[in-house]
């Protein structure tokens, strides 16, 4: 099989159904009043104003604005939604943010806090691209940490300029699932500038894994199961834009062959955004 037949089938396996969006309102479809949506916690108004719109929305019938209302940074404010989770299993968050606004960019993460409320990390946050004048999927992809008993959604405003307070995003179709993938969703695409791909796929334990990055960076390659659950890191550390192919012995980070099933091979930067390509192992 040649490359580019490989690199199409791991795109079009790795848009797959997972388990449920555990987001309530996800779509921003049902709003409280027109500065409440439903669901969803507005942090501070007063630097972070949230409003329904309609113009543009990814789907029926409402998306959210936000508006940075303060200058300089550290006061990023916007929604947060407090979710139930389980330790040392993945999780991937994914929204979509129409951003044509160059005094502003949204940025997603997840904070874990234990049972009590206590904050233990926070998984880095990924940002939209203010050049890119439609809508556009910003993802992260973590693990919930030992202890983690909930995840803060948050959706947020960042300004970089330092310039003036002021700039609008619009966010719409949020979804965070435990597991490590990309819900399927029309219009779904993968995240452009990486690509992994998983040679030979199916495989029955040594195979090599082919990344292409845009550009040059700090990443991880990590595989995990279908439980979302942290196999092994293949890679960790600074590469060069361009193509770099990875051997992975098939086994976990404990020295155990892995035993046949579905994994997925993620890609993600320091950020947490991430590619996904889903992996077969056959014994
Ligand atoms: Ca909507």
């Amino acid at each position: 099989m040649n490359r580019l037949t490989v690199i199409a089938i791991g795109i079009a396996l790795a848009v797959v159904p997972l388990s449920a969006n555990l987001l309530q309102n996800p779509d921003f479809s049902s709003w409280d009043a027109p500065d409440q949506p439903t669901g969803w916690t507005v942090e501070d108004s007063t630097r972070a104003e949230v409003e329904q719109a309609d113009n543009p929305a990814r789907s029926p019938q409402y998306s959210a604005r936000l508006t940075r209302k303060v200058e300089s940074t550290g006061n990023n404010k916007g929604l947060i939604q407090q979710v139930g989770v389980s330790a040392n299993l993945g999780y991937t968050l994914d929204v979509w943010i129409y951003d044509d606004d160059m005094d502003v960019s949204g940025g997603i993460s997840i904070t874990w806090r234990d049972a009590g409320g206590t904050y233990i990390s926070n998984s880095g946050v990924s940002y939209s691209d203010s050049s890119q004048h439609s809508w556009q999927r910003v993802t992260v992809v973590d693990t919930a940490p030992a202890g983690a008993a909930t995840a803060d959604v948050l959706i947020r405003t960042y300004g970089f300029t330092g310039g003036p307070s002021g700039g609008r995003f619009y966010v719409d179709d949020a979804s965070f699932i435990q597991g490590v993938g990309i819900l399927e969703q029309p219009g779904a695409g993968l995240r452009p500038g990486a690509v992994v791909v998983v040679e030979p796929n199916p495989t029955s334990g040594p195979s090599q894994i082919a990344l292409e990055l845009s550009r040059p960076g700090r990443v991880r390659l990590d595989v995990y199961d279908m439980a979302g659950s942290l196999c092994t890191n293949v890679h960790s550390g600074g590469l060069d834009a361009g193509r770099h192919v990875v051997s992975w012995n098939g086994r976990d980070n404990a020295g155990q062959l892995l035993p046949s099933g579905l994994y997925f091979a993620v890609l993600s930067d320091s950020s947490g955004n991430a590619t996904v390509c889903k992996l077969v192992l056959k014994r």
